[in-house]
């Protein structure tokens, strides 16, 4: 048998909009469902408030889930971006409102800085709706470019 590489990714998932809860839980049944595509893990969803854009938006629900992939991180979000579709959601203003946003926070080690794609996340560092999902699911996780570990960094975040 011809072993496929396969990369342990980590996703960020958020929505906004309509039933918040169940557009991600069925945005990680459609990935799980794509061949090359395996959830293995999903971090608790929790309720934060929103992080710029326009003032007057709600709540989102955020969460985070590790795949084993063996696809390209190009592959990857043209799926996400294909779901992310699927699933109505409309690009009306950058930060705004959406019923889901999906985006590679991390690709194994790989770093990517390309126009449409930039990996790790370049915000991810910064933003407690992404880091206390991550760091559930991946504490002792290394970032490939500040060498430190999600927990590490989730742990930073919360010094006043
Ligand atoms: N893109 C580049 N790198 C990536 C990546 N690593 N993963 C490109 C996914 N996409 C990536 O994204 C625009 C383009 O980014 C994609 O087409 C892809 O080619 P978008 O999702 O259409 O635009 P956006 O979401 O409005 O902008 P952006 O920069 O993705 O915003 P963020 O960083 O996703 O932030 N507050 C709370 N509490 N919770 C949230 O989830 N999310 C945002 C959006 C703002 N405030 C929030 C939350
Ligand atoms: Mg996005």
């Amino acid at each position: 048998m011809i072993a496929m590489q396969s990369i342990r990714a980590y996703i960020g998932l958020g929505s906004n909009l309509g039933d918040r809860a169940a557009t991600i839980i069925q945005a990680l049944t459609m990935l799980d469902e794509i061949p090359g595509i395996q959830v293995v893990q999903i971090s608790q969803l929790i309720e934060t408030s929103p992080v710029g854009g326009p003032p007057d938006q709600s709540n989102y629900i955020n969460g985070a889930a590790e795949l084993r992939c063996s696809l390209s991180a190009e592959e990857l979000l043209e799926q996400l971006l294909a779901i992310e579709k699927q699933m109505g959601r409309e690009r009306v203003q950058p930060w705004g409102p959406r019923t889901l946003d999906l985006d590679i926070l991390l690709f194994g080690n790989e770093i990517i800085d390309k126009p449409h794609l930039k990996v790790p996340h370049p915000l991810m560092q910064t933003r407690r709706f992404v880091m206390i999902p991550l760091s559930q699911i991946a504490p002792d996780v290394v970032h490939p470019l500040l060498g430190s570990t999600m927990r590490q960094i989730q742990c930073a975040l919360e010094q006043p």
